[in-house]
């Protein structure tokens, strides 16, 4: 099975994905997500310039090699343009060599531990009563496990936030990146609150989960992770700086709430001492930002050693097709822990035709052979790249703080 073509499609229904067509002699095509929210053109072009004319003539089956090529090989390693660039020819590889074989791809992973993946649904208000109307839409909609964000009197406009009419889509279309709020104190004081009310309101059985962002120092993610302790939430999320693993250490000894990190993560050594010293309990790494299945499945069974498990970043960022590879391996592993799940805008479907399924609170990957996705090509050019961008957050004296 030999690499004849390779072609990278930039395309914007409903927000900008970049994806990876490798086609082989055999004409068979497999698809590759290389979506980095904001910074799409860059792996556009690492893929279009330095990486596909490597792949012209290689043996599509050789999956390893070609991954290990395209990581020592570049010399320079690891960061997320280049991550997220393998990652799409990874993935697109083992989407090819499935179709081969004809079979889905989570049987070339080993096979299905789980009948479906439990998804959590995003939920957000800037009161607690839009919060619940938000919860109850999720539960309408089938989540069985729902993350929680609220507004904070005094922080006019706070991530994960949505107005009522609209969808929470961080990435605007803007020519330059909005600017939000932040206030540590304000929030500290007033999320335990937030999780009292809403487990008293849905009772103690539906998993809660939260998603604080990267704002806290060690010691103010210490003292939120105590305090919310009596909710018996399923995780806190990036409560500190990822990039700091160090940090962990004085949030694990002062609270026992389980914590994930990781969504901005790219690589196995951003992770050693995460799982070596068992400082976290999720690992949030998508397929798409973590150097595709073989890079991700590398980090997720030496996280298993430790009983520590996935819980993969799946926002509408992720494309169609990064979500379908994330669901074939989380079917797969045995450390599956939870799946987030953000379904794409209804424009989207014009672009991806993808045949994952979403019932009774869980997801399947289906058993079409391959991934299950497919793109069609005249809806994609009906939708030319907008820039969009993350927005950046400030505090009430202008200091640029994480977003
Ligand atoms: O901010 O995907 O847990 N989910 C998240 C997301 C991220 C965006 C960044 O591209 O934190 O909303
Ligand atoms: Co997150």
């Amino acid at each position: 099975m030999i690499i004849e073509s390779v072609e990278v499609v930039v395309t914007s229904p409903g927000r900008n994905f970049v994806t990876l067509l490798i086609t082989t002699d055999d004409g068979l095509t497999g698809l590759g997500d290389a979506t980095l929210n904001g910074r799409e053109l860059a792996v556009a072009a690492y893929l279009r310039d330095h990486i596909a004319p490597l792949l012209i003539g290689r043996d599509a089956h050789a999956i390893e090699d070609t991954w290990q090529l395209l990581y020592r090989g570049a010399y320079w390693r690891r960061g997320p343009v280049t991550m997220t660039a393998i990652a799409a020819v990874d993935v697109a590889l083992w989407d090819l060599k499935a179709q081969f074989v004809r079979l889905p791809l989570y049987q070339l992973l080993g096979g299905a531990s789980r009948s479906g993946l439990l998804a959590y649904g995003h939920a957000g208000g800037r009161d607690l009563s839009e919060l619940y109307d938000s919860i109850h839409r999720n539960l309408d909609e089938g989540f069985r496990a729902v993350r929680v964000q609220s507004g904070v009197p005094g922080i006019a406009s706070l991530y994960g936030v949505a107005t009522p009419d609209a969808a929470y889509e961080p990435a605007r279309r803007t020519p330059r990146p909005a600017e939000e709020q932040w206030d540590s104190r304000a929030y500290l004081r007033h999320l335990p609150g937030v999780f009292e009310a809403v487990r008293s309101e849905f009772g103690p059985e539906l998993p809660l989960l939260h998603d604080v962002h990267h704002r806290l120092t060690p010691i103010e993610a210490a003292r939120l992770g105590r305090s919310l302790e009596p909710y018996d939430l399923f995780w806190l999320e990036d409560c500190t700086p990822a990039e700091d693993q160090e940090a962990l250490r004085l949030v694990r000894s002062h609270t026992v709430i389980p914590l994930a990190i990781g969504e901005v993560f790219n690589s196995v050594h951003d992770y050693r001492t995460l799982i070596g010293e068992r400082l976290i309990d999720y690992v949030r790494s998508s397929v798409t930002h973590t150097g595709g299945i073989t890079a991700l499945r590398r980090i997720l069974d030496l996280a298993g050693l430790y009983q520590i498990k996935s819980g993969m970043h799946g926002p509408t960022d992720i494309s169609p097709v990064g979500m379908a590879a994330a669901l074939h391996l989380g079917l797969a592993i045995h450390n599956f822990g939870i799946q987030e799940y953000m379904p794409h805008a209804p424009v989207t479907g014009e672009v991806f035709w993808p045949s994952f399924t979403f019932a009774g609170g869980l997801l399947h990957p289906g058993d079409q052979p391959g991934l299950g996705v497919s793109i069609n090509l005249p809806a994609a050019r009906r939708f030319p790249y907008e820039a969009a961008y993350l927005p950046v957050n400030r505090l009430r004296d202008g200091t640029v703080h994480d977003w």
